[in-house]
């Protein structure tokens, strides 16, 4: 294991598996579990049951991961916010925040403070690029997720670029940029589509992996009819909900409840590779579960992820959105989750996932890789201590660095001058 960081490290070898074990009461000293910690014996004292977890291994990976754009963003903060005043004793402060800290400070209004990409043209010079599809009008009930975008890039103020236990720092690894929001027309659902779809092919052609902060669930539609003309082959969909989301029209149009009935119609996007994972309560028309038993959708409910478990769960959802598929799309309906954790939402359904059970399936499903993600029907309005906007930030987060560290992402380095993160370009 090197000693010294190493700034090109990128890929990291996972933790062993939460099953793993080894030092599990094995070999243990009588006085040397819990409740004995002052056990004389250092050799078994009670952290060895932890000696090959996950929090051994976070703290190990730490020292892998490089700290040069670290580096490089308080150098610019000194060079364009002004060297701090004599009297502070941190040399690195600045005058004017352009950086990460004061985390509270120098929003500059993107996603976890990544860089702006004004110039769209530009977007294959990135790995990763976010962009809001700021719409409601797709909203059938409370509105509001039009301000989704603008909740969600806020809610990551209080972020670092850095996961402790996944081992990931995206500031050093990953070439992500943020280019803003696709310019929708409010109250006309079909142009927005077609606004949304445009950005979504810009982006999607040019291998660029996609993030999208909704926006209403409408938005799954134009999203996957944007990507689709570029896979060569069939997409699976990772759709977690509280709703189905399968029936054709809604009060008379395309609505936020009709997403998949219209994304799976399109040809290499077959209703069998949709895998809908939450599903359940009171809010689910029966016209959309009439079309999801006639096309053959996968439903797991909040109650089978309670008796099959996460793992499993995991498992089946990969099988079925892969099979035969070329790519999958996670779409995540931020009301998966129970309504006591995300308020901000437009249909908000108790019963749902925990948001630890949420993450976690996320980790999972992300691992085989993906080709994009989009985090819907955060609604700001409703959001009153912003634990929506930070939840849908926490599953944009976690995907973005399990694809960097099994090796999906994190690859591409930025050619062009310009504001960049992740690693160096090959001298
Ligand atoms: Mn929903």
């Amino acid at each position: 294991m090197p000693k010294t960081p190493k700034p090109h490290k990128q890929k990291i070898s996972k933790p062993s598996s939460g099953n793993d074990s080894r030092h599990d009461g094995q070999g243990e000293s009588p006085g040397s579990g819990p409740g004995h910690s002052h056990s004389h014996s250092h050799s078994h004292s009670h952290s060895d049951a932890f000696a090959t977890k996950e929090g051994k291994w976070a703290q190990d990976a730490e020292e892998r991961i490089s700290l040069f754009r670290h580096d490089e963003e308080i150098e610019r903060g000194l060079a364009f916010g002004l060297p701090g005043s004599p009297t502070l004793v941190d040399k690195t402060i600045p005058t004017f925040s352009r950086g990460e800290l004061p985390h509270f400070a120098g929003e500059r209004g993107t996603f976890l403070k990544t860089p702006f990409l004004e110039d769209v043209n530009q977007v294959e010079d990135a790995e990763v690029a976010v962009f809001g599809a700021p719409l409601d009008s797709g909203a059938t009930y409370r509105p509001g997720a039009r301000f989704g975008p603008q909740g969600i890039r806020r809610s990551t103020n209080l972020f670092g670029t850095y996961c402790f236990e996944l081992g990931v720092d995206l500031r050093e690894q990953l070439n992500i940029v943020d280019i803003g929001d696709v310019f929708t027309i409010p109250g006309n659902l079909e142009k927005s589509f077609d606004q949304i779809s445009q950005a979504m092919a810009h982006v999607y052609q040019r291998g660029v992996f996609p993030v999208i902060l909704g926006g209403d669930h409408s938005i799954g539609y134009p999203t996957i009819r944007g990507m689709a003309p570029y896979v060569d082959g069939n997409i699976g969909i990772i759709h977690f909900d509280r709703h189905v989301d399968t029936q054709e029209t809604d009060l008379d149009e395309r609505m936020h409840t009709t997403p998949w009935f219209h994304a799976t119609n399109i040809k290499n996007a077959p209703a069998t590779n949709l895998v809908q994972i939450g599903i359940g309560g009171w809010q689910s028309p029966r016209a959309g579960v009439k079309v999801g038993r006639e096309r053959g959708t996968t439903i797991i409910t909040v109650g089978d992820v309670e008796r099959v478990g996460i793992e499993r769960v995991a498992e089946i959802a990969l099988e079925m959105a892969w099979k035969g598929a070329k790519a999958v799309y996670l779409s995540f309906d931020i009301d998966v989750i129970d309504a006591g954790f995300v308020p901000g939402t437009g249909w908000p359904e108790p019963g749902g996932l925990l948001p630890r059970e949420a993450l976690n399936l996320i980790r999972m499903i992300s691992a085989p890789g993906l080709a994009g993600l989009e985090v819907v029907e955060c609604a700001p309005p409703y959001d009153w201590a912003e634990q929506t906007a930070l939840l849908s930030s926490r599953v944009i987060l976690d995907s973005l660095a399990i694809l960097v560290r099994e090796g999906h992402l994190g690859k591409k380095a930025a050619l062009n001058d310009r504001h960049a993160w992740g690693p160096r370009a090959a001298v």
